[in-house]
C-alpha cells in the first residue's frame, strides 16, 4: 500500500483484554465491515510467535479489502509479517533507528503527548501523529496528562503530516475532534468492546462525516 494513500479516518486499535471472548481477528473482520479504515495490532503480552501468526492472519484478510495493518511497538514484528507500518510511542524505539532499520519502506506513526513531540516526529520523517490521550480513559492509564480538545487543535497548527486522535474516543466526543483538525480518530474500546463492532464502526464512519461536511 501507498504511504500518501492511506486513509487515517477510523483507525481501529485492537485489544485482546476488551473483546469480551471473540478473537481479535473476528473483531477486526466485523470492524471492517462498518467502516474502518486502518488497523493497527497491539499485544502487549502476547508470545511473540502468536503476535506473528495472528498479524499475518489480520494481514490476509485486510489486504483484500485493501486496509493497511500497523503493528505496534515491534518493529522486527512488523518487518517479519511485511506489514503497511508500524506505530511507535514516546519509549519505544527512537524514530531514527526505526527510520534507519526500515528505511522508506514502511508507515511509522508516532504518539506525540505533546506539541513538542509532535514537532518533533515530523521533523524526523514520521508519516502520521498519533495525539495521545485526547482525553483520559481507563484503556490506557499510564498516560500524560490529556491533551484535549485545543491539544488537537494546536498540534494541528504545527505538523503538516495527517494527524489522529486517539484516547476516550466515542460516538459523542469523535466529532469534536474532527472538527479540531485531526485527520482522523483512533479508538480501541468504542469499537473493541461494543456489543456489535460493525454497527459501532459503522456510526463512528457517519459521525466523522458528519462532522466533516459540518467543517466545509
Ligand atoms: N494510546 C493512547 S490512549 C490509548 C492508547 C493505545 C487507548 C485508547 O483506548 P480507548 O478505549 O479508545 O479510550
Ligand atoms: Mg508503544
Amino acid at each position: 500500500m501507498k504511504l500518501e494513500t492511506v486513509d487515517y479516518s477510523l483507525y481501529l486499535v485492537t485489544d485482546r483484554g476488551l473483546s469480551r471472548g471473540r478473537t481479535t481477528l473476528e473483531i477486526v473482520q466485523r470492524a471492517v465491515r462498518g467502516g474502518v479504515t486502518c488497523v493497527q495490532l497491539r499485544e502487549k503480552m502476547c508470545p511473540t510467535r502468536e503476535f506473528i501468526e495472528e498479524a499475518l492472519a489480520i494481514k490476509g484478510f485486510l489486504k483484500s479489502h485493501n486496509i493497511p495493518l500497523i503493528i505496534n511497538d515491534r518493529v522486527d514484528v512488523a518487518l517479519a509479517v511485511q506489514a503497511d507500518g508500524v506505530h511507535l510511542g514516546q519509549n519505544d524505539m527512537p524514530l531514527e533507528m526505526a527510520k534507519a532499520i526500515l528505511k522508506d519502506s514502511m508507515i511509522i506513526g508516532i504518539s506525540a503527548e505533546s506539541v513538542e513531540d509532535a514537532v518533533e516526529a515530523e521533523k524526523g520523517g514520521a508519516d502520521y501523529i498519533g495525539v495521545s490521550p485526547v482525553f483520559s480513559t481507563p484503556t490506557k492509564t499510564d498516560t500524560p496528562p490529556p491533551l484535549g480538545l485545543q491539544g488537537v487543535r494546536e498540534i494541528r497548527n504545527r505538523v503538516r503530516i495527517p494527524i489522529v486522535g486517539i484516547g476516550g474516543l466515542n460516538r459523542e466526543n469523535s466529532g469534536s475532534v474532527i472538527k479540531h483538525g485531526a485527520d482522523g480518530i483512533a479508538v480501541v474500546s468504542a469499537i473493541v468492546a461494543a456489543d456489535d463492532p460493525e454497527v459501532a464502526a459503522r456510526e463512528l464512519r457517519e459521525v466523522i462525516h458528519r462532522a466533516r461536511e459540518s467543517c466545509t
